[in-house]
């Protein structure tokens, strides 16, 4: 039933996890799915431990302040399970701010298998990467360095050494990557969050006040960074 249907049949629905949005448009039937799209991680939330409220407060802030400038571009937020608590904080307070469903919402999936799984197209995904951009480390780090192969590696050493916490780069895939025949994902955006893990490097100490505004900065260049693709 994904990426079938018309407005009329989707209308006054509410969309469930896992599902895409579908509209239509004057002279019949047009589907989003080749709108351009970045699938994102919530990041620091599981290893690096951010608080999830916190989080998701965050998410929807930046949401809502970079959807309505993406033109027709769509942000979708990813996580392993349909019992992800930061997914359904997210939608609520999401649909609180009435952030356009069409524009942003939350997927279930593997993010490096988003099209051959789930059959969600997007163009551009973000990691959740760790300060030397090195692969492993478990999380979604692994699982995209793992799928993008030694082409993800080698195109991200081209662009940056390492990265400080707030901060994320735009790494373009050579064809060769699985990520990119496979999955037609064109970049993957490194972004890497505060840390709240004492075992993990630049752990803030449950020191909020930084934390937030870094996971703030960490959100603004992940948009801004899809933001340059799109143009
Ligand atoms: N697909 C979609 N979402 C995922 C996947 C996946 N394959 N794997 C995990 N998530 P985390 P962090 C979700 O721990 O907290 C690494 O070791 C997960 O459920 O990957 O920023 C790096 O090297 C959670 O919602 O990132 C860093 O050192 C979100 O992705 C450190 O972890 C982020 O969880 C970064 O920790």
């Amino acid at each position: 039933s994904k990426g079938t249907g018309s407005l009329s049949e989707n209308a006054g629905r509410e969309l469930k996890e896992g599902e895409e949005p579908v509209v239509g448009s004057a002279g019949g039937d047009v589907s989003l799915k080749d709108a351009p799209t970045l699938a994102f991680p919530s990041i620091s939330t599981a290893d690096f431990q951010f608080d999830l409220e916190k989080a998701s407060d965050i998410i929807v802030e930046k949401v809502a302040k970079f959807v309505n400038k993406l033109g027709n571009a769509r942000l979708v937020l990813v996580d392993l399970s349909h019992k992800s608590k930061i997914l359904s904080l997210v939608r609520t307070k999401a649909s609180e701010k009435n952030i356009d469903s069409n524009k942003f919402f939350t997927f279930v999936g593997d993010i490096t298998r988003l099209h051959s799984e789930r059959g969600l197209h997007c163009n551009v995904i973000a990691n959740a990467a760790n300060w030397r951009l090195k692969p492993g480390g478990g999380g979604v780090n692994a699982a995209i360095f793992s799928a993008g192969g030694q082409a993800l590696e080698v195109a991200t050493k081209e662009q940056a050494k390492s990265l400080l916490p707030g901060n994320a780069v735009v790494v373009p895939l050579p064809s060769i990557s699985p990520l990119l025949c496979r999955e037609g994902v064109t970049h993957v955006i490194h972004v890497v969050g505060p840390n709240m893990n004492p075992q993990r490097p630049n752990c803030l100490n449950n020191d909020y006040i930084k934390g937030c505004r870094v996971l703030q900065e960490a959100y603004t260049s992940l948009f801004e960074g899809f933001s340059s693709i799109v143009r």
